[in-house]
C-alpha cells in the first residue's frame, strides 16, 4: 500500500532527498517548464489523479504507451490472469512468440524479434547489431532526434537532454562520440556530404522516420525515400526508431504511411501497453547475427517479460481491430483545429499538427520542418500555456520539445474541456 502522501511539493521535496532530482527519469522533473512536478496517484481513462486529488486531462500518456487510456479493462484482465501464473520465469514463456508473431504480421522487413525492457535497449541493441553485422564502426543520426540513453546516441539527442540544454552528454568518452556522425533532419545534403566524406564506414543511419523528441517534426517529400537510397549506394544500414511513432502514426507505424522500408527496426512503449517492453526486428540475415545464434551479445533479466507481454497483446489486440484508429485521429484532428482557432482569436502565435494519434503543439506562427525552426519557438510564453492549462487540469508533457498523444478514450467530453481551458489559457498570454 502506496503511504500517507503529503501535497505534490511535500512529495517532491522528500523524493528529492533519495532520488537524483526527485524522479527516475529526467524529463519528468519539470525542468523544462519549471514548477513542481505531479506526482500521480492513479490513472483511468484518459485521466490522471495526483496525490492531492486534481484530476487532469492526460495528453502524455506515459509518454506515448497508453494508446487505449490507462487501466484499460482488458489489459488490465490479461495483466491479471498473467500475474496469477508468475511474475518473471527467466526462460521462454508462448506470449513472447505470440507478440513477435504479431510484429513480424504487421512489418514487411521483420522475420526476427529480440525483446527489450526499453527502448534503449532496443535501439543500443540495434546499433550494435549494425556495427557487427557490417563490420564498420561510424553511425550517424540526426541533431534533435532521441533514442534513449546509449552512449554512442547520447550525441545531438533531443528530449530532457535537448530541454535541458546537453544534447551531448557528459560522461561519453569524446573516443566513442567521434564515431557519431550528426545530419540535420529534412536536410538530405547534409546526409549525403557524411556518406561522401566516409565512403563505406558508416555501418547506419538511426532516426526517428518522424521526429517526435524536438517536438513533431515531419518527414518532408523525398527525404525519407532519399535516406533509402542513399543507405543502399553505400551498404549502410537504415534502421527507423518507431519507439514512439510505432502503431501510434498507423499499425505499421511511419514505414506504412511513408512506404519506405527500413533494414532494421527499434520498437517500444505501445508493444508493452505501459509496461516494460522494447524490441528490434529485421531480416534474419541480420538479426541472426546476434547471440544466441551470432557474435553480436545480446541479453536481458527481464526481456519478455510475461506480464509485460500479456499487457502488449492485449493493447495490439485492441489497437487491430478494424476502424480503431479512424475515430482517435478524427477527434485529435478536432482537438488541433480548435486549439489553433482559440489561439488566433486571442492573436497568440501558435501552430499545431498531428500525425495519427500523435501530435506537436509550438508557441510560433507556423509549424517547424527543421530542429533549427523549432529551436526559435517562444519558450516563456510555452511555459505560460502550459502551467495556465495544468492548473485547469490538462496535462501536456511537460517540455516544448516533445511531442503529445492521445488515445482511443480522449472522447469529446475530454476536448471540449480542453478547448474550453486553452481558450482561457491563450488570453493575455
Ligand atoms: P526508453 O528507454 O525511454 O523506453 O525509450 C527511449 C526512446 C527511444 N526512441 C525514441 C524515439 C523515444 O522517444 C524514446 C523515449 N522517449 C522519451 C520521451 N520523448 C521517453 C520519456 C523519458 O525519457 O522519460
Amino acid at each position: 500500500m502506496v503511504s500517507k502522501t503529503g501535497s505534490n511539493q511535500q512529495e517532491f521535496d522528500r523524493a528529492q532527498k533519495v532520488l537524483v532530482g526527485g524522479v527516475n527519469s529526467a524529463v519528468r522533473a519539470f525542468r523544462a517548464v519549471g514548477g513542481t512536478p505531479r506526482f500521480i496517484a492513479r490513472s483511468e481513462g484518459a485521466y490522471l489523479w495526483d496525490v492531492e486529488g486534481n484530476r487532469y486531462v492526460d495528453y502524455l500518456g506515459s509518454w506515448g504507451p497508453m494508446i487505449v487510456g490507462h487501466s484499460h479493462p482488458l489489459v488490465l484482465e490479461r495483466v491479471r490472469d498473467a500475474a496469477g501464473r508468475g511474475l518473471s520465469y527467466g526462460a521462454p514463456n508462448v506470449m513472447e512468440t505470440e507478440l513477435a508473431e504479431r510484429i513480424c504480421s504487421l512489418f514487411s522487413h521483420v522475420e526476427r524479434v529480440r525483446f527489450t525492457s526499453s527502448g534503449t535497449e532496443a535501439a543500443m541493441s540495434a546499433l550494435r547489431l549494425a556495427r557487427g553485422f557490417t563490420g564498420r564502426t561510424k553511425i550517424l543520426k540526426f541533431e534533435g532526434c532521441y533514442h534513449g540513453t546509449a552512449d554512442s546516441l547520447l550525441v545531438k539527442a533531443g528530449s530532457g537532454a535537448l530541454a535541458f540544454g546537453q544534447p551531448s552528454s557528459a560522461g561519453v568518452p569524446e573516443d566513442l562520440a567521434r564515431h557519431t556522425l550528426v545530419a540535420q533532419f529534412n536536410d538530405l545534403a547534409s546526409v549525403k556530404a557524411l556518406f561522401d566524406a566516409h565512403p563505406g564506414q558508416i555501418a547506419c543511419v538511426m532516426i526517428e522516420p518522424a521526429a517526435g523528441n524536438m517536438n513533431l517534426i515531419l518527414p518532408q517529400k523525398g527525404f525519407l525515400e532519399g535516406l533509402r537510397a542513399l543507405c543502399s549506394a553505400d551498404g549502410s544500414l537504415l534502421i527507423f526508431d518507431e519507439v514512439m511513432t510505432g502503431f501510434r502514426v498507423a499499425l505499421g507505424g511511419m514505414q506504412q504511411v511513408s512506404g519506405v522500408v527500413p533494414d532494421m527496426t527499434a520498437f517500444g512503449k505501445v508493444i508493452g501497453g505501459g509496461m516494460p517492453v522494447g524490441a528490434i526486428g529485421g531480416p534474419a540475415a541480420v538479426m541472426e547475427m546476434m547471440a544466441p545464434l551470432g557474435p553480436v551479445y545480446q541479453a536481458g533479466t527481464l526481456s519478455g517479460n510475461p506480464i509485460a507481454m500479456a499487457a502488449g497483446l492485449a493493447t495490439l489486440e485492441l489497437i487491430s481491430v478494424p476502424g480503431f484508429y479512424d475515430p482517435v485521429v478524427a477527434r485529435l484532428g478536432r482537438l488541433i483545429a480548435g486549439l489553433r482557432e482559440a489561439a488566433q482569436a486571442a492573436g497568440v502565435p501558435f501552430s499545431a499538427q498531428q500525425l495519427g494519434t500523435m501530435a506537436g503543439i509550438y508557441m510560433m506562427p507556423k509549424v517547424p520542418q527543421s530542429f533549427a525552426e523549432v529551436m526559435t519557438q517562444d519558450v516563456e510564453r510555452f511555459k505560460r500555456f502550459y502551467h495556465r492549462m495544468l492548473e485547469a487540469g490538462v496535462y501536456f508533457p511537460p517540455s516544448p520539445v516533445e511531442a503529445f498523444f492521445f488515445s482511443s478514450v480522449h472522447g469529446d467530453a475530454e476536448v471540449d474541456f480542453t478547448l474550453e481551458q486553452a481558450r482561457i489559457a491563450f488570453r493575455d498570454l
